[in-house]
C-alpha cells in the first residue's frame, strides 16, 4: 500500500511543459490552493451530490460525477448535453467558486487560450478501480475554447490517443495539484483514465477528484 502525501508530486520538473501542440501540463499548480479547493469541493457536493450517470447504452458510469457553473455535463438514456438544472434535485447547478474561475482562466492563459470563459465545471470523483473509457469530449459548441482540467488526491494513469479511435495510446501520469489545458488541434483527442490504483492520499484518502473546465459557446 503505497501512502501519498500533500508533497509526493514536488519535484525538480515542476516548470510548465508542453506535451503537444496545443497542450500543456502545469505540474503541481494546485499544491498550496488543494485545501480550499477541497472545502469547495464539499460544499457544491453537499447541494448537488456525486451520483453515478447512465451511458445512452444504459450502463452506470464508475466515476461518479456532478457539477457546478451555470451549466453541467449530464448524461442518460436520452444522450449527453449540458443542462443548467440538477436533474436530481431540480436546481440550478451550485456557483461556480471564484478560486475554480481564477486558477482555471490562468492556467488557460499561461497556454495561449487568454479569453476563456469557463461555462461548466464538471467534477469527477474517482475511486480505486473507478475508470473512464476512451471518449472524445465533443459536446460543446464552441471548439475553439480549451478544456481546463484539476487533478486531486490519488494519482491516475491519463492514456492519450489521437483524432481516430485506434490511434495508438500514450500514457500521462496525472498526479494531486496538476492542471492540463487541452485546445487547439488536441481538442479532439480520444482520452481515457485507466482504473485507478490502490492508494493512500492524506487529503483525499481514497479518491482521485477530477475538475474540467468547459466553455460551451462563443
Ligand atoms: C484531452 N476527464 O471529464 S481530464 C472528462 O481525469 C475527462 O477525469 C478525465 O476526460 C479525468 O471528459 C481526463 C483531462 C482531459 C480533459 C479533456 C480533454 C483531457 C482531454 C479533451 C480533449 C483531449
Ligand atoms: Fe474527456
Amino acid at each position: 500500500m503505497i501512502t501519498y502525501d500533500l508533497f509526493s508530486q514536488l519535484n525538480d520538473t515542476n516548470d510548465p511543459q508542453w506535451l503537444g501542440e496545443n497542450t500543456l501540463l502545469l505540474p503541481a499548480f494546485l499544491t498550496n490552493y488543494a485545501t480550499q479547493l477541497k472545502q469547495h469541493i464539499e460544499a457544491i457536493t453537499a447541494l448537488a451530490p456525486f451520483r453515478h450517470m447512465r451511458t445512452p447504452g444504459g450502463h452506470l458510469m464508475s466515476v461518479a460525477m456532478t457539477n457546478c457553473g451555470p451549466l453541467g455535463w449530464i448524461t442518460d438514456r436520452k444522450g449527453y448535453r449540458y443542462s443548467p438544472t440538477d436533474p436530481i434535485t431540480a436546481l440550478n447547478w451550485p456557483p461556480l467558486p471564484e478560486l475554480f474561475r481564477t486558477l482555471a482562466c490562468r492556467a488557460a492563459q499561461l497556454a495561449g487560450f487568454a479569453d476563456f470563459q469557463p461555462q461548466a465545471c464538471l467534477i469527477n470523483c474517482y475511486r480505486i478501480g473507478s475508470k473512464l473509457s476512451l471518449h472524445q469530449d465533443k459536446d460543446e459548441h464552441n471548439l475553439q475554447a480549451p478544456i481546463v482540467s484539476f487533478s486531486l488526491g490519488l494519482p491516475a494513469t491519463f492514456l492519450w490517443g489521437g483524432l481516430k479511435r485506434h490511434d495508438k495510446t500514450i500514457k500521462i501520469p496525472l498526479l494531486h495539484g496538476d492542471v492540463l489545458v487541452w485546445g487547439g488541434v488536441d481538442r479532439l483527442r480520444y482520452h481515457a483514465i485507466a482504473p485507478l490504483k490502490e492508494g493512500y492520499h492524506s487529503l483525499f484518502h481514497e479518491q482521485r477528484i477530477n475538475l474540467t473546465f468547459r466553455q460551451i459557446s462563443y
